[in-house]
This record gives C-alpha cells, structure tokens and sequence, in this order.
C-alpha cells in the first residue's frame, strides 16, 4: 500500500438542532459513528467535497453557507490510513437521508449533539470534543 497522506472531508448535517450520522462499515472505523463524507479529490474545494459526497451517501443537497467546525490529524495505524481531516456545518440541506451505499454504511440517523451515539469515528471525535 502506497505511504501517503489523504484528505477527508466531512459533514455536519443539521436538522431540527439534530446531527445526522451512519455507522461506518467495510473499510476503516468500521462500527464507528460517522457523519457522510468522503475523500477530497484533486482540485477540488472543501464545499464542492461536502455537497458531492453527501449528496452521493444520502441524498440529501446542502445548499447555502458551509462553516468550518474543525479539523484534525488522523492516524489510523492498524489500517495504515493516515487523513488529515476537515469537519464542515451544513445547516442549509433539503432532502431526507436515504442509504445510497449499504456496503459503507448501516443506516443514517438524526442524533442530538449532546447524546452522540458511540463509538464516534476519531476525525468527528476530535473535532466535536468541545461541544460537551
Ligand atoms: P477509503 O476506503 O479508500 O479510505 O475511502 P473511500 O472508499 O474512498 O470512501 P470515501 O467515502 O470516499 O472516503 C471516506 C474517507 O474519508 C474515509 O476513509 C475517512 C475520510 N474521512 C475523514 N473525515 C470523515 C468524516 O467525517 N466522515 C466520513 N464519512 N469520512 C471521513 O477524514
Ligand atoms: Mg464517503
């Protein structure tokens, strides 16, 4: 496997002060609580990631404002994944969540932030720390 470092990029959708999350499986942190998100493509900006990959995972279009939640770095030893991570707000979203990829993800929920599910995926952990 080839020693690079990745970006990623995720999304916090917000609905009704409600944050929507999939538990990860087939890859890396599976069992683990993520938000939709994806690997940022060459020559791509941090909104045009977020709305391709969100959009491509559930369905849902994120429009408007995205604002910066955070960011991390993420070294997944054991897989041998390293991703330096970007955490964005989507408050601006129509559309309700569908599970667009079944072998990446369990099924999407709307979780309130202060009774997160568990385990959270590390890039999200880290970046929402603060809001307990
Ligand atoms: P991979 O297995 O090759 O690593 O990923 P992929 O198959 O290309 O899946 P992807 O959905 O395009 O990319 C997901 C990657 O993005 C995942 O391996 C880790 C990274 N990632 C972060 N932060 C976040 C996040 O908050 N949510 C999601 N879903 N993925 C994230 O760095
Ligand atoms: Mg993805």
């Amino acid at each position: 496997m080839t020693q690079e470092v990745k970006v990623g990029v995720g999304a916090i959708i917000w609905r009704d002060g409600k944050v929507l999350l999939g538990k990860r499986k087939g890859s890396h942190g599976a069992g683990y609580y993520a938000p939709p998100g994806g690997r940022l493509h060459y020559m791509e900006s941090f909104e045009d990631c977020v709305k391709r990959e969100v959009l491509e995972e559930t369905g849902i279009v994120v429009t408007g404002q995205l604002t910066m939640a955070g960011f991390s770095n993420n070294l997944f030893k054991e897989e041998d994944h390293h991703y330096v991570s970007v955490l964005m707000h989507a408050e601006h979203n129509t559309g309700e969540p569908q599970l667009l990829e079944p072998d990446k993800c369990e099924g999407w929920d709307w979780y309130d932030p202060m009774e997160l599910p568990q385990p959270l995926f590390e890039p999200f952990k880290k970046a929402t720390a603060h809001w307990k």
